[in-house]
């Protein structure tokens, strides 16, 4: 894969209920780095899609009193119309019912079969059906006479049946040369940390069919077992870039995938499982699985099951999409898990987005629409306050680059509000309202400088809240071969004599 290539994959969602804030969440931080690597004049591919077999898929549909593939067709248009409103930048949606996935995991299976890791056998152990996952016993614990997962807090049932397995204790000791030799594939590093003691302390055979219910890909030559929905699941990867087909120009420009950016309580598949699978069947594992925290409403986990909803459309029709954006890309630690209300997403609007960025580009436009007749025109002389801005912001912008390749996103917008903070600074201290008799020249610099720094602003905030910084650089009237990070490297946005429209209120501040 060409270094400039970049294939970004969110979890494929459960159509198992409505999407909540959590999906919203893990969707858009996906989103801000497929947007950003796209400003970076990276060739990106980024996936996003609905996981629609096995149990819990089929009681959901049963429980709806529906055929399953009806259930899934209603609930994954949602999904879909749902990353519509997140205003995701998706380039495919997948469906783990299309023809083209049942190919790419019928391939999978085949090659896991040629290479001596799958055997037939009999399972006899804990399910949880809402988390699609095996437990071991010591991860039980039971109370009021029922069984529950310690790790996830959910139910789990005893299952005894035939079952093909895979050799997951065979790869223990190359997963961990993979993981030394890999050194970032997992962050932050505390979930690696997490997955390689885990691995270290031993792995079992897996269980990697089911026998006991119908809805899912049938193992080849075998009506009997449906493949274990994870295996089948994180096949979705390879299926959209037409895999098996390993000379289609999909899976020859971004195959291994670049990121799968997923929740901690799905590390252990994507982590583990996943790169066991590939290696087995002689495919590249991706480079990177980031595990981000949960949302938490008080102490919980933010689940439709825990009724502890704080509903994302309801959200997005008060306060509008970038507002939720910005505010979940900001507030929310990404590595750890997030608490969110109402109240801190009013403050966090307020003071970054309606008192900072929003008031920047307000004042600076509209001082330059009632004074300068929406031109600007820039002189050579440059002041020693205007150096000092543009030095302070150099030092704010040298790093970004790194820190989104690390997924570091807090200390992305921590620099990047604060060259706003700055250029809110420099305005008010160079006065320009004090210069418009005795020294327009120098008006017209701090102004240019003001505007200059605007479009630097939008571009790096532009994957956060896309909709408010386009047009921003609209009104701008910037090149569209500009918009991308390339100032970073040197180049001007704006031209010495500069003409702009006007621009309306971004953000309105919340009382
Ligand atoms: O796990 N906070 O689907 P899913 C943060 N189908 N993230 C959350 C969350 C919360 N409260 N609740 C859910 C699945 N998520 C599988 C994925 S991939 C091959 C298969 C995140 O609909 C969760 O961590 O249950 C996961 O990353 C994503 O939403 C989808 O969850």
């Amino acid at each position: 894969m060409n270094q400039n290539n970049f294939y970004i994959t969110t979890p494929i969602y459960y159509p198992s209920g409505e999407p909540h804030m959590g999906h919203a969440y893990s969707s858009i931080l996906a989103d801000v780095f497929a947007r950003f690597k796209r400003n970076d004049n990276c060739k990106v591919h980024f996936l996003t899609g609905t996981d629609e077999h096995g149990l819990k898929i089929q009681k959901a549909a049963e429980k709806n009193g529906l055929e399953p593939i009806i259930y899934c067709n209603k609930i994954s248009k949602i999904f879909k119309n749902f990353t519509k409103k997140l205003n995701l930048s998706n380039d495919d949606f997948i469906r783990t019912t299309e023809k083209r996935h049942h190919k790419s995991v019928n391939d999978l299976w085949d090659r896991l079969v040629k290479s001596g890791d799958i055997y037939l056998s009999k399972y006899e152990g804990w399910y949880s059906v809402s988390d699609e996952a095996y437990y071991n016993s010591d991860e039980i614990i039971e109370k009021g006479g029922e069984r529950f997962s310690t790790f996830s807090g959910s139910q789990v049932e005893w299952v005894e049946e035939e079952s093909f397995f895979f050799k997951l204790s065979s790869w223990q000791e190359k997963l961990l040369e993979f993981y030394a030799n890999n050194s970032k594939f997992i962050l932050p590093i505390s979930r690696r940390n997490e997955v390689v003691n885990f691995v270290k302390s031993g792995l079992k055979d897996l269980s990697v069919s089911r026998t006991s219910f119908t809805w899912g890909i049938k193992v080849p030559n075998n009506d009997k077992h449906v493949i274990y929905v994870w295996l089948d699941a994180l096949t979705n990867y390879l299926s959209a870039l037409n895999f098996p087909n390993t000379d289609d120009k999909l899976y020859k420009s971004f195959w291994p995938a670049s990121l799968h950016v997923i929740g901690k309580d799905i590390l252990r598949f994507h982590a583990i499982y996943w790169p066991a699978f590939l290696l087995a069947a002689k495919i590249k594992p991706p480079s990177r699985v980031f595990g981000h925290g949960w949302i938490l409403s008080g102490e919980e986990k933010m689940s439709k099951s825990k009724g502890n909803i704080l509903d994302p459309l309801g959200v997005i029709k008060k306060y509008g999409i970038d507002e939720l954006r910005y505010y979940l890309m900001k507030e929310v630690s990404h590595g750890n898990d997030g608490n969110i209300s109402l109240k801190s997403l009013e403050n966090c609007i307020n003071s970054d987005l309606a008192n900072n960025y929003g008031n920047l580009c307000q004042r600076v436009f509209s001082f330059v629409k009632n004074n300068c007749k929406n031109k600007i025109i820039k002189t050579k002389n440059i002041s020693e306050a205007d150096k000092k801005l543009i030095k302070q912001t150099k030092n704010f912008t040298k790093d970004l680059r790194n820190l989104m390749n690390y997924q570091n996103l807090n200390n992305y917008i921590k620099s990047v509000i604060s060259i706003s903070f700055l250029t809110n600074k420099y305005i008010n201290d160079e006065e320009p309202w004090k210069l418009k008799k005795s020294n327009i020249k120098k008006m017209n610099n701090i102004l240019h400088l003001s505007l200059e720094q605007i479009a630097k602003i939008s571009i790096l905030l532009n994957p956060i809240i896309p909709d408010a910084t386009t047009k921003v650089l609209k009104a701008l009237k910037i090149k569209a071969d500009l918009i991308n990070l390339s100032f970073l490297d040197g180049k001007k946005l704006l031209s010495n004599e500069t003409k702009i429209s006007e621009l309306n209120i971004l953000f309105k501040k919340i009382n």
